[in-house]
């Protein structure tokens, strides 16, 4: 079923404060990575508004749908989500990457959070997801088991293991979600280490697969519904975003991956964003 515009407002609203979020929260940090999260935020709010059913009311059910967050290190909108979906305070946000903090620079696991496992050691992430599904089949569940990835991250041989078993379990409670900016920390993905078309690798892998705008929300929509529908086989969108997306002087600059804006810029980025 298509969003209606209450709907989408809704998810334009929740990505444009986890923009301002990610911001406040890597600048006070003086550290951390802005231009995934960004990036990230239209496609990651679809997906918690209106497809990953957690919540506080669903928090400790076994039968929930779980997400592992591959590109751990594009935490910050994740946190900013768990706070708009009341998991968190607002306030624990501006504790990103202190000393104690639970909020730290890679998600760590936590049941009362609802961070179903600590990621950052790029290329796990679909082993675990698989497992996840996996287990959830056997035990009879009808949840949805949602892995992020970024195709700096699909240079990782171990992700490509995963996919073929995924695909060998018809795992049709599987999505994965690839951020696919382009950009990775070296510089431009396609110089670095070219992963070329990944829609193609994963249909030949056995999965649905489908390359959609990361940043147009209807499209985002669609793609995680037909996913649900796919129920004979893994799913793969492959999202392509801009990294640093809302902000002129980070949008597609490789140098945003992993540098916190200082108080100037962090000004005139809140500026533009409005
Ligand atoms: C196994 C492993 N190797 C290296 C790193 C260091 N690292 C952190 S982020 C990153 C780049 C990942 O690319 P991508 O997720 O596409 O970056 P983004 O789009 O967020 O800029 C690397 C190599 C890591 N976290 N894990």
């Amino acid at each position: 079923m298509t969003l209606s515009n209450k709907q989408i407002q809704a998810i334009e609203t929740a990505a444009h404060q986890v923009r301002v979020d990610v911001l406040r929260m890597v600048n006070a940090a003086t550290c951390g990575h802005p231009g995934g999260p960004l990036g990230m935020a239209d496609f990651m709010s679809t997906l918690f508004l209106e497809h990953f059913n957690l919540d506080p009311s669903t928090l400790h059910d076994p039968d929930r749908d779980r997400l592992i967050l591959g590109n751990g290190h594009t935490c910050a909108g994740y946190y900013a989500l768990l706070a708009y979906k009341g998991l968190i305070s607002r306030d624990e946000l501006m504790t990103f990457r202190k000393f104690g903090s639970r909020l730290q620079g890679h998600p760590h696991r936590n049941a009362d959070m609802g961070i179903d496992f600590s990621t950052g050691s790029l290329g796990n992430s679909l082993s675990v997801a698989t497992g996840m599904a996996l287990g959830a089949r056997l035990a009879g569940y009808e949840n949805r088991i949602f892995s992020i990835s970024s195709d700096g991250e699909s240079q990782e041989g171990q992700i490509w293991e995963a996919a073929t078993s995924a695909a060998h379990y018809r795992l049709g409670n599987l999505t994965v979600i690839v951020d696919f900016n382009n950009i990775q920390i070296d510089g431009v993905m396609r110089q670095v280490m070219d992963v070329r078309d990944l829609r193609a690798k994963y249909e030949a892998f056995g999965w649905h697969a489908m390359d959609v705008n990361g940043h147009d929300i209807l499209a985002v929509h669609d793609a995680l519904e037909t996913a649900h529908n796919v129920t004979d086989r893994p799913s793969a969108i492959i999202a392509h975003t801009i990294i640093g997306k809302g902000v002129s002087f980070m949008e597609n600059q490789s140098s945003w991956h992993g540098v916190a804006p200082n108080d100037e810029q962090l000004k005139l980025a809140l500026a533009e964003l409005g």
